[in-house]
């Protein structure tokens, strides 16, 4: 029997701060039930990454929220990718792994560069502004929707369409109503935005198109896997690239380390994904029963994965609650673990790392200039704003 926890980790004085509860989790067992909402939880690294490697056991095709998709209707037509098992998710991770190419990064760094630095010195020359609202939700809406090729009108639903999806990975609690009331029109905003006459030529929205014409999947899984792009891609790096400033913010010898050394920019991108990890969950469906740790899970159970409190888990890491850029995160399941891990990875780190290093060359000191303000998400650790103050280098 598997210990029974009755604290729920989608109300809100859990995702206001949810590492001043990962220790409970983690210390009540390798396996815990969630009374409060009829799910069984792992946090302890070891056996997170157990479950996201063993991947037909822990099935995605049953969604990856609270909301069994094999007895309730899906919130939306399910992801391709992420709500997929094998064979349909390894065809269509197959088609966007080349579309999502080495190639096609190279090709896009020294634009996003030289869109980094001057995003960068507009701000710098500021002295005090948003990491929030003028960096981490600006950076990614200068490079991102471009790359897919997205028509200009309403892209500013990207963001509402995010908080809507990953809210409700979630229970249907106060944060879930709250968070998407008045985003509707972001919902059929994007379903318009993925047809193929609304792409623009030469984006990766097109190349899914051109996969489609190729005969590796079909036009409305071309529409739906665009949608994947939407989804995944913006508000996502908008909160790694904030919380990478509000881990240098808070951190002033870790960021005068990266200063020293700029080709720390990756790392220091990396740990502050291990260290505060934006998507915070994630659960996966038993396919059948299985035994973790001594405890028999049921086919069918839902199991809430903690990706953030794994990546904190003081068996794995050592001092895992501070920040250290030149750390070894290799490991870390910020980006998941196994055949779901993360398509856009390096595109986020890119993202990270541009903005790293933009800030280092640019600024001697970075300050905090007022307490960071949360948005609270069912599945993201999400700010809304943090003032800070820089001097410039
Ligand atoms: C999709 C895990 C998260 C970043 C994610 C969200 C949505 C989708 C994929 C990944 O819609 O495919």
């Amino acid at each position: 029997m598997p210990a029974t926890l009755t604290l729920d980790p989608f109300d809100e004085a859990f995702l206001a701060d949810p590492y001043a509860h990962h220790e409970t989790i983690r210390n009540a067992g390798p396996v815990v039930w969630l009374e409060a909402l009829g799910a069984y939880g792992m946090a302890r690294y070891a056996e997170v990454q157990a479950a996201l490697r063993d991947h037909v056991t822990f099935c995605s095709a049953r969604g990856v929220g609270l909301a069994d998709f094999a007895r309730e209707t899906p919130f939306r037509p399910p992801s391709l990718l992420l709500e997929a098992d094998p064979p349909l998710h390894d065809r269509t991770r197959s088609l966007m792994n080349k579309i999502v190419s080495l190639g096609s990064l190279k090709e896009l760094r020294p634009v996003w560069q030289a869109k980094a630095e001057r995003l960068v010195d507009e701000l710098v020359a500021r002295r005090h502004f948003d990491a929030v609202t003028e960096l981490g939700e600006v950076f990614p809406m200068l490079v991102f929707p471009d790359t897919i090729g997205l028509m200009d009108e309403g892209r500013e639903h990207l963001l509402d369409y995010a908080a809507i999806v990953f809210n409700a990975f979630g229970p249907r609690n106060a944060v879930f109503e709250e968070g998407n009331r008045g985003k509707e029109a972001a919902i059929s905003w994007v379903a318009e935005t993925c047809r193929r006459g609304n792409l623009k030529p030469g984006g990766w929205g097109m190349a899914v198109y051109a996969a489609a014409d190729a005969g590796l999947c079909t036009e409305d899984e071309a529409g739906r896997l665009v949608r994947s792009f939407l989804t995944a891609g913006v508000d996502t790096t908008v909160n790694g690239i904030s919380h990478l400033v509000l881990a240098l913010a808070q951190h002033p010898s870790e960021f005068q380390r990266l200063r020293a050394n700029t080709k720390l920019a990756t790392r220091a991108f990396e740990e502050s994904l291990r260290w505060d990890s934006t998507v915070q969950t994630f659960f996966r469906t038993t396919a059948r029963e299985v035994e973790v740790a001594g405890v028999t899970i049921p086919e069918g159970a839902k199991v809430l994965l903690f990706l953030a409190a794994a990546n904190r888990d003081p068996a794995r890491w050592s001092d895992p609650d501070s920040f250290r850029i030149e750390r070894n995160t290799s490991g870390h399941v910020g980006f998941g673990f196994g055949i779901h891990q993360c398509l856009g990875q390096m595109v986020a780190r890119l993202e990270g790392e541009l903005v790293a290093t933009a800030l280092a060359e640019r600024v001697s000191a970075l300050r905090p200039a007022g307490a960071p303000v949360r948005r609270l998400n069912n599945t993201l650790h999400a700010l809304a704003s943090f003032p800070v103050e820089i001097d410039p280098a």
